[in-house]
């Protein structure tokens, strides 16, 4: 007799193989297999699994902390920030998690071990999270203003989250898949349709954003670019957000400037562990993938975007940008 956990994962991957078929679908791009638009977003078959055993049997806790990001976006960064920021009572310079993990490990990403535990869907033994899905796709457990989880957006350029996420699956997608002959342009027009992994991206952070106006204490709402040149008073503000503010002494100390050099892209980049290290992650029941960490540490710059991409795109970009900031009052 199956047990009712098992008749529970068995109930949500029914659910989602029956729904899928009836889907919309388009091409995916790191990860073989299509991607299908629900509920106004694309997502990966295993993404979808994911997202029904959180939306059903997600239980937030009060301290949660949930980074959301387009991808690309500076997740990678975001992450060994938020550890760090959170961590730095517990670990001294030369203990650090970061020095031999990657961030990906150190915070768990919701909708890929959801999708391998459906029934308890929650990461054991961390309150901190990251996400890639859409605002509308969380579960209600988290959005709701009743639940005190914090959700941390980063958004960043688009023209620069194409180009990084283009050479993310040019380094790997396998050679003799069908998607090594998927060009430049053609993932352009999949992206400016709004029709890539996770998107439309303009969809994607015009929900965060409007949340984080109307939610503004629940959602927080940074762009990469600002947190580039402005890094002090944007992590001062991270940490006062997620409830570990810098004291007055730990500023003196030059505590902020700190964990900033500390997640650097300088400085994770030329770990050992981000040079040549690789983690595993199980996709869904079955399913694993290999993730090599210097995949998501390639320039770390304000505006690549004009070595890889002709005048016109980037216009057309910036154009679908402007037209979304206007929408939603976004200057
Ligand atoms: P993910 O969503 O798949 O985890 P994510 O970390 O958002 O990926 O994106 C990787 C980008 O962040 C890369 O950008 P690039 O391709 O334009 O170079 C990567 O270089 C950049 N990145 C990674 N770590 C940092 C960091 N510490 N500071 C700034 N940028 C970083």
């Amino acid at each position: 007799m199956a047990s009712p956990n098992q008749s529970s994962s068995d109930e949500a991957k029914t659910i989602s193989e029956t729904l899928i078929p009836e889907l919309p679908r388009e091409r995916g791009w790191v990860v073989d297999g299509d991607i299908h638009l629900l509920n106004g977003f694309w997502y990966p078959k295993w993404v979808i699994h994911g997202l029904l055993a959180l939306q059903h049997h997600f239980k937030p806790h009060p301290n949660d902390v949930l980074l959301a990001s387009y991808p690309k976006a500076g997740t990678t960064w975001l992450k060994a920030l938020l550890f760090s920021i959170v961590n730095r009572a517990k670990y001294n310079g030369i203990m650090h998690p970061l020095l031999t993990s990657n961030p990906h490990e150190l915070v768990p990403w919701l909708e890929t071990y959801a999708s391998t535990n459906p029934t308890n869907p929650r990461p054991p033994d961390s309150f901190l999270f990251s996400t890639h899905l859409a605002y509308p796709s969380l579960p209600e457990q988290i959005r709701s203003s009743s639940s005190s989880c914090r959700i941390v957006y980063v958004f960043r350029d688009p023209k620069d989250v194409f180009v990084s996420f283009r050479h993310y699956h040019n380094k790997l997608r396998p050679k003799e898949s069908s998607s090594s002959s998927f060009s430049l342009q053609e993932a352009f027009d999949q992206f400016s349709r709004g029709a890539s992994p996770f998107g439309p991206y303009w969809d994607h952070f015009a929900g965060y954003y409007k949340a984080s106006i109307q939610f503004p204490n629940k959602v927080f709402f940074v762009r990469y670019e600002d947190l580039k040149t402005e890094a002090v008073f944007h992590v001062k503000r991270l940490a006062e957000f997620v409830g570990w503010p810098f004291s007055e002494e730990e500023e003196k100390e030059g505590a902020v400037q700190k964990i900033i050099d500390f997640c650097s892209f300088e400085k994770l980049s030329n770990l050992e562990v981000n040079k040549n290290g690789s983690f595993i992650r199980n996709l869904e029941t079955g399913r694993m993938a290999r993730f090599i960490n210097h995949a998501y540490f390639r320039k770390g710059e304000i505006g690549d975007s004009k070595n890889h991409l002709s005048e016109e795109m980037r216009e057309i970009l910036d154009q679908i940008t402007q037209d979304k900031f206007n929408e939603i009052g976004l200057i």
